[in-house]
């Protein structure tokens, strides 16, 4: 089931279509975001001629494909053919990129171009290149477009034209689903729970909560177990789970009963998904193996509670990292509100699940560490990548 997420089929990315004047740098512009040189580019004006496809990971959007097409003011007859199927693209796509090349005279030549986008009403930018390496002064800000003007030759281009697509895609994006990913009607899943002295007493934690609802809504049956009984239920069942959530931080002791086939996850990444940008979170969870001696790292809860003997965020969070780095780290530890001119200092922030936060909230958290410049996670997915099963877990 995870192998078919990968390969997301074409139908469920995001189309993002790459328009524009024959030789205005469109192929160019796909190879750049790309980070590939699949599309055939020249001086020759008329090089594209069929839509070409090509499939990409954008994040945070997810799985989009870039499709190349024949320049619109291709006017020979066989161009006439070409435009047509360009239009044709036009018609699928969710998004598109008007490509204008630096040597084009006035902005009045793309305006029909511009109208036919938006009588699609869908997001696009405009794309102005430096083609023969000159700068072109443009201006597009009546179209309602995102503009970005770029040397498509500089190394820098894919990252800022990327930033510009996901500005505008963003908010098309509707919110990530809890489970209903990763199980179908009449799935088994088996629910690991330790009920230990953090748990609180009578009742099971908003995360397991959430999930089992979740799960029930989506028609799967739901078992619940502590660890002491998660082989014994295993026996019990006429087949294997067809997908295990475990709580984090018995991960590993769970890797090891629960067979390979099966898929895993925990609760922390599953709320990490639906309450932040779980990408951000796993690049940010990288930066673990890049911490020195001396190195501080702060770690953040949404919420202040009375903390126990064994707290995660005191206790159990600052001795993992300490053991899978052995390195001397200086070891923060905030609840609440935060000030962010004293973030520069840190090397690596570690976040709680946030689960009394909403995502709005933890997104501008994640894009204020962004901007200070330090690296993010969360505990489930650093407790995940420490015990070497990121890429076990399902999300
Ligand atoms: N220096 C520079 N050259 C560019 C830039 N963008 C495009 N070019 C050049 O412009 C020429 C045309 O680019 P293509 O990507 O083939 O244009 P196209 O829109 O795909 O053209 P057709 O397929 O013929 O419609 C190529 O020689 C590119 O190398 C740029 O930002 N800087
Ligand atoms: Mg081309």
């Amino acid at each position: 089931m995870v192998s078919e997420i990968d390969q997301t089929p074409k139908a469920l990315r995001v189309h993002i279509g790459v328009f524009g004047d024959t030789n205005a740098g469109k192929s160019t512009f796909i190879n750049v975001v790309t980070g590939q040189e699949i599309a055939l580019t020249s001086p020759v004006a008329g090089t594209t001629t069929d839509p070409v496809f090509k499939p990409m990971e954008l994040l945070p959007i997810g799985p989009v494909v870039f499709i190349d097409t024949a320049g619109l003011d291709d006017k020979s007859e066989l161009g006439k053919v070409r435009v047509e199927k360009s239009m044709e693209q036009l018609g699928m796509c969710d998004a598109a990129v008007l490509v204008v090349s630096s040597l084009t005279e006035s902005a009045s030549s793309q305006q029909g171009y511009i109208d036919l986008i938006n009588k699609k009403n869908i997001p696009f930018i405009i794309v102005i290149n430096e083609t023969a390496g000159k700068s072109s002064s443009l201006d597009f800000k009546s179209s309602g477009a995102e503009t970005v003007h770029v040397d498509l030759h500089n190394k820098d281009a894919a990252g800022t034209v990327k930033k510009a697509l996901i500005n505008v895609l963003k908010d098309r994006i509707e919110d990530p689903v809890l489970t209903a990913n990763l199980v179908k009607p009449g799935d088994i899943v088996l629910l690991t729970a330790p009920q230990d002295i953090q748990a609180p007493k009578g009742r099971l934690i908003l995360p397991e909560v959430q999930v089992t609802r979740d799960l029930l809504d989506n028609g799967c049956m739901v078992m619940t177990v502590t660890s002491q009984n998660i082989e014994a239920a295993l026996k019990s069942l006429s087949r294997l789970p067809d997908l295990v959530v475990t709580d984090s931080q018995i991960f590993r002791e769970v890797n090891k009963i629960i067979p390979a086939e099966v898929p895993l996850t925990s609760f922390s990444m599953l709320m990490a998904k639906i309450k932040g940008d779980i990408y951000k979170f796993i690049e940010g969870a990288r930066q673990i193996d890049r911490l020195n001696d001396g190195d501080r790292v702060l770690i953040l809860e949404s919420c202040a509670h009375h903390a126990l003997d064994d707290d995660i965020a005191r206790v159990k969070i600052p001795a993992l990292l300490r053991k899978y780095t052995g390195k001397k780290l200086e070891i923060d530890n905030v609840s609440g509100q935060l000030v962010k001119a004293e973030l520069s200092d840190y090397k690596l922030a570690v976040h709680c699940g946030g689960c009394m936060v909403n995502r709005r909230a933890m997104l501008s958290k994640q894009d204020m560490f962004e901007q200070a410049g330090v690296p993010m996670t969360n505990f489930g997915v650093a407790i995940a990548y420490m015990n070497g099963i990121l890429d076990r877990v399902c999300y």
